[in-house]
């Protein structure tokens, strides 16, 4: 987990480029005329990248760098956590709020679900936005996840994530309803603008 965001950036790119040359025919924006070149928010800015910071809440270890990165109407994670339980499942969610102003985690509020939805694991079509699914840690409770979801986008209008808050919870998520059984947030990091020069 400790190593040099340089590295991390550099797995993201060579990550993104097998991604992107993926995309050529099938699964391109939704939106006709999209140029895909900017993400603007404002005049003059433009957001490459999303980044949350994970951190520990309260009595537990959980800490990491998970990256966000949206191409053709797809949003791309990459991200690097230690601090887990080794060889054992967690599940990871966009909750609600990027609030971190409480130590257990609980200020993120629920699962991230402008639609209302019931909650799924992916691969489910009917799910909460922030339903990831789950981490999987090692021997040494580390993990390097990479993932890729369609239901979401960086900043809109497809259920924006800017903003929100990621968490990794002490369990695995089941799927169940209402929120997969996934036990106390173990880690929390706010998913905001990353910076572009790395
Ligand atoms: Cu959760």
């Amino acid at each position: 987990m400790n190593k040099p965001l340089s590295v991390a950036a550099s797995l993201l790119t060579a990550a993104y480029a097998v991604f992107s040359t993926g995309c050529a025919s099938s699964s391109c924006c939704d939106a006709p005329g999209h140029d895909h070149k900017s993400h603007a928010v404002a005049p003059g800015q433009v957001v490459k990248q999303l980044v949350a910071v994970v951190q520990p809440t309260a009595g537990n270890k959980c800490a990491g760098v998970v990256r966000f990165t949206e191409v053709d109407g797809i949003v791309y994670i990459y991200g690097e956590i230690s601090g887990l339980t080794p060889n054992q499942q967690h599940a990871m969610h966009i909750h609600e709020f990027g609030d971190a102003t409480s130590t257990d985690g609980t200020k993120a509020g629920g699962h991230y679900n402008p639609g209302e939805q019931p909650h799924g694991l992916p691969g489910v079509e009917t799910r909460h936005a922030g339903d990831l699914g789950n981490i999987q840690a090692d021997a040494e409770g580390k993990t390097v996840y990479r993932g890729e979801f369609k239901n979401i986008s960086m900043l809109g209008p497809k259920n924006p994530i800017i903003g929100r808050g990621l968490v990794i919870h002490a369990k695995p998520d089941d799927g169940g309803q209402p929120v997969g059984n996934a036990g106390p947030r173990i880690g929390f990091g706010t998913i905001g603008v990353a910076n572009p020069k790395q």
